[in-house]
């Protein structure tokens, strides 16, 4: 995540063109924050990437005048608490979101966010901002080269992302435009983006606002380039993020453990706490479902005082159904409500000071009549004890006194997604929905996720052509054995028939290896609880 300045020929973050980058960015986001003038600046993703463009959006707000930030996400605010998969390849939803979030708006700095350089949704408002460059200015955040942005059709356009991604490079390189894409090297779940991707998106944003935030404090100061304080703040995620798993390591294995122990016992995990640590928890739980297959009960995120803090766009959405209940409180009905037999467990996230201890708080808990209001039937308690007094202190000349304050609460932040993170992929790693770092049973929901998916069945079948994996990925999302029934229905046909449905990935790739009818994977495959079990076993015999 926090490599040297290159990796080969590719730029890492610390790259100086890089730096420098994310520095101009700070400069006008500042002339936005301090403007009177009727403008906005509009974070924008799909999946984990819009996620954190609302926490970001919803932190800036806290302490910058004016409610100036905004966020679409694709599918809207039921995105942040539900995998909306398929309206991320719908690149005029993108412009329409955009076009609403900025009416009325004299000038928009838009920054959209894609961590593979992949989404629809992003490639359109990007793609509309660059023809209307005297309103808006726009910056694209990813994890790609350009040369290896998503080139696969978009539907019902003649532009790919890469189309768009080397149009904004081009722009850029006239000084229209902003790039920052630095290469953080490869996930450790091949594919799970929300882990080291999301974790550099918050650092860049984080960096540019509280930049921003604090850009009186630069001018002033006569010995440090701009460019040479984001350095500065860079390094202090890259020093949190040693201090943090040299003290956590140990208990997150407990918690782990924890954790998959519920698992096993079709119990749930439930992720609490309080303002931005809370909504990390939230993000976590609503990953789980796309990335490993989960169902939305398996993990929950919940905030002290529910709604009134989440402070999302679309307000409380609760009638929406069970899921978009995320208050404390509703945690504790939910609790009363389950039987006895369950073993879930509860992560309550406590810091017990701002600035130098971290405290996490676990239990795997027994019910009692009494337990009924948190904390009071926790049972494990893990601390993990961080001096963030150092890196504190490295930017307290940098910073005003509120640019240090969203600073602390940023690397807070970023730990808890740390621990959130770590507990629900150990978790399923655990129960064994990861085979040889790949998350095998993911949601086939859009396209880019099925042209995983074909990639994924390459992977286990390597004597498969691409045809001939695309024929069995059908053939297991149809349940049919005639592909030729189903091979000339859309790719869009083919994800809503794939969404609600498990174990596509491995049926097919239990097809695909033993060269076999649908029934009987899926018979060979019901001999099996666990996926990873099951695959070894049957690919490898
Ligand atoms: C967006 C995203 C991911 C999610 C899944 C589907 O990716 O929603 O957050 O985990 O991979 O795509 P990106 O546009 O940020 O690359």
């Amino acid at each position: 995540m926090f490599e040297p300045r290159t990796c080969g020929k590719e730029k890492t973050l610390f790259n100086s063109d890089i730096i420098d980058e994310i520095s101009k960015v700070a400069e006008i986001a500042s002339a936005f924050m301090t403007s009177e003038s009727n403008n906005a600046i509009v974070l924008s993703g799909c999946g984990t990437s819009g996620r954190l463009a609302f926490m970001t959006a919803r932190s800036f707000n806290q302490v910058v005048p004016g409610q100036k930030f905004s966020y679409t996400i694709a599918g809207g605010d039921k995105a942040l608490f539900t995998s909306q998969e398929a309206p991320e390849d719908d690149r005029n939803a993108g412009v329409q979101d955009l076009i609403r979030v900025t009416g009325g708006k004299e000038k928009v700095l838009f920054i959209g966010i894609s961590v593979g350089l992949s989404a629809p949704y992003v490639a359109g408002q990007l793609d509309y901002c660059m023809d209307k460059l005297d309103k808006y200015t726009p910056v694209l955040v990813g994890f790609n080269p350009v040369n290896l942005a998503r080139n696969i059709p978009i539907h019902g356009w003649e532009k790919t992302f890469r189309d768009v991604a080397t149009r904004l490079e081009k722009m850029t390189s006239q000084g229209k435009t902003f790039l920052i894409n630095p290469v953080v090297g490869g996930e450790a779940i091949t594919g799970s983006s929300r882990m080291k991707g999301g974790s550099v998106t918050i650092v860049i944003l984080q960096t540019i606002f509280t930049m921003a935030l604090s850009a009186s404090v630069t001018s002033s100061n006569d010995s440090m380039t701009s460019s040479e304080m984001c350095k500065a703040m860079l390094e202090t995620y890259q020093k949190t993020c040693q201090l943090f798993y040299a003290s956590a390591s140990s208990a997150l294995s407990s918690m782990i453990t924890n954790a998959s122990e519920s698992f096993k016992q079709e119990s749930s995990i439930y992720n609490v706490g309080s303002d931005g640590s809370a909504v990390m928890g939230i993000i976590d739980a609503t990953e789980c479902p796309p990335t490993y297959g989960a169902t939305l009960d398996d993990i929950r995120g919940f905030i002290l005082g529910g709604y009134d803090e989440f402070n999302n766009a679309e307000g409380d959405i609760r009638c929406m159904g069970e899921h978009f209940k995320i208050g404390s409180k509703d945690l504790a009905e939910l609790l009363k409500s389950r039987g006895h037999k369950y073993k879930d467990t509860i992560i309550v996230l406590i810091m017990a000071s701002s600035v130098n201890v971290f405290v996490e708080i676990s239990g795997l808990f027994e019910r009692s009549e009494k337990e009924l209001a948190l904390p009071t039937y926790l049972t494990d308690v893990f601390v993990i004890s961080m001096d963030l007094s150092e890196v504190k202190s490295s930017v307290a000349s940098l910073l005003t006194p509120s640019g240090i304050k969203r600073h602390i609460d940023s690397l807070i932040e970023i730990c808890s997604k740390w621990i959130f993170n770590a507990i629900s992929t150990g978790a399923h790693i655990c129960i064994g929905k990861v085979l040889h770092n790949y998350m095998v049973d993911l949601k086939v929901s859009n396209r880019k996720l099925f042209h995983r998916s074909i990639g994924i069945i390459q992977r286990f079948c390597p004597t498969l052509s691409e045809t001939e994996a695309t024929d069995y990925l059908l053939q297991s999302i149809y349940g049919t054995d005639d592909v030729e029934l189903v091979k000339n229905n859309s790719i869009q046909q083919h994800i809503q028939q794939a969404t609600p449905q498990d174990r596509v990935v491995p049926t097919a790739i239990v097809m695909g290896s033993k060269r076999c009818l649908y029934a009987h994977a899926c018979q060979l495959l019901s001999n099996h609880h666990v996926i990873r079990e099951a695959l070894s076993s049957i690919v490898t015999s």
